[in-house]
């Protein structure tokens, strides 16, 4: 008979435009598949749209990142407009309950955060910071080599942070947050009120790339509200490199422009800024290592 560590872990991630699952055997990602996130405001759906995509045995562990607040198992939308759901949606247990078992729950750049430093582009610093620029920012922080989730899980929401003073009201609550200058959702938003028709981050991108002035400032923006945002957090745990990923973060030319900018910087500010190594998947693997810590992790996640 094969002992459950032997077996892969299911993992799954939930983003505020898709759902991925795949089975995970240390670093290898077996199995993957993928479906829209149902955006209606119910837990239950997401939880259904998880279990309609899932294999049903086959695993040893489950584990699950998500965009969004996680504590306790419970999941809040710090940002509804990225993520629409009940304030603390019992996604633990609703999750065992299709599973069998319970699962580990963290939040999305949390367990990208992880699985970067562990194995990917913050392998070797102390204190690293990884940044996933997609439907939301996400950020999650490994101080003096331990994973930050804080008492409440909201550890490195640093999309949240103000970027612009009287800026538009984040979904959060707070005005000018990173968040609305600076994501896919606000670089659409920006495109599509500039440019006086609809467009996808995408379209902005290659709008930007076919020569448009208004593309490529509205992307620019995005760059300097970013950068700021790293000299910030350096100012305030003294970060030894960042890593970016999302979406958005990896479009072509994307970090080249954070790495360009950065040199504006005083030098006391300035750190690496590189390419999530992990790829896209890194929330996968980062939630799948940490539900199966090796003894060597011992004190990995601080609460
Ligand atoms: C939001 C917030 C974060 C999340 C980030 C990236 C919600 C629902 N999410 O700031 O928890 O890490 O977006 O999320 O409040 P993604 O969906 O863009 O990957
Ligand atoms: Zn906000």
């Amino acid at each position: 008979m094969t002992a459950a560590s032997d077996l892969p872990v299911l993992t799954i991630d939930v983003g505020g435009t898709k759902i991925a699952i795949a089975e995970v055997s240390g670093d290898r990602i077996a199995n993957r598949r993928q479906a829209p996130t149902p955006r209606a405001g119910r837990g239950d759906d997401l939880v259904a749209a998880i279990a309609d995509l899932a294999p049903k045995t086959g695993f040893g562990a489950v584990a699950l990142a998500t965009t969004g607040i996680v504590r306790d198992g419970s999941l809040t939308a710090l940002n509804p407009e990225t993520l629409p759901i009940e304030d603390g949606y019992v996604l633990a247990s609703a999750i065992e309950r299709v599973f069998g078992m319970p699962p580990l729950v963290i939040n999305d750049a949390q367990a990208a955060a992880w699985a970067e430093f562990t194995l990917g582009a913050g392998t070797g610093f102390r204190n690293f910071a990884f940044f996933t620029v997609s439907t939301g920012i996400g950020c999650g922080l490994v101080i003096d080599g331990r994973l930050q989730s804080g008492a409440n899980g909201l550890a490195g929401h640093v999309g949240h942070t103000r970027s612009e003073p009287g800026g538009i009201l984040c979904g959060c609550g707070r005005r000018g947050c990173l968040e609305t200058v600076a994501s896919g959702t606000a670089l659409a938003r920006a495109g599509s009120a500039r440019l006086g028709r609809k467009v996808t981050t995408p379209e902005l991108f290659a709008a930007a790339k076919e020569g448009s002035g208004i593309a490529a400032e509205i992307i620019a923006g995005a760059v300097v509200a970013l950068v700021d945002a790293f000299a910030d957090l350096t100012a305030s745990v003294d970060i030894d490199c960042f890593a970016v990923g999302g979406g958005v973060g990896l479009a072509g030319g994307f970090i080249e422009a954070l790495q360009v900018r950065s040199l504006d910087l005083p030098r006391v500010y300035r750190r690496p800024i590189v390419a999530a190594r992990a790829g896209a998947d890194a929330g996968l693997l980062g939630a799948a290592m940490l539900a199966r810590p090796k003894s060597s992790d011992e004190n990995f996640l601080q609460k």
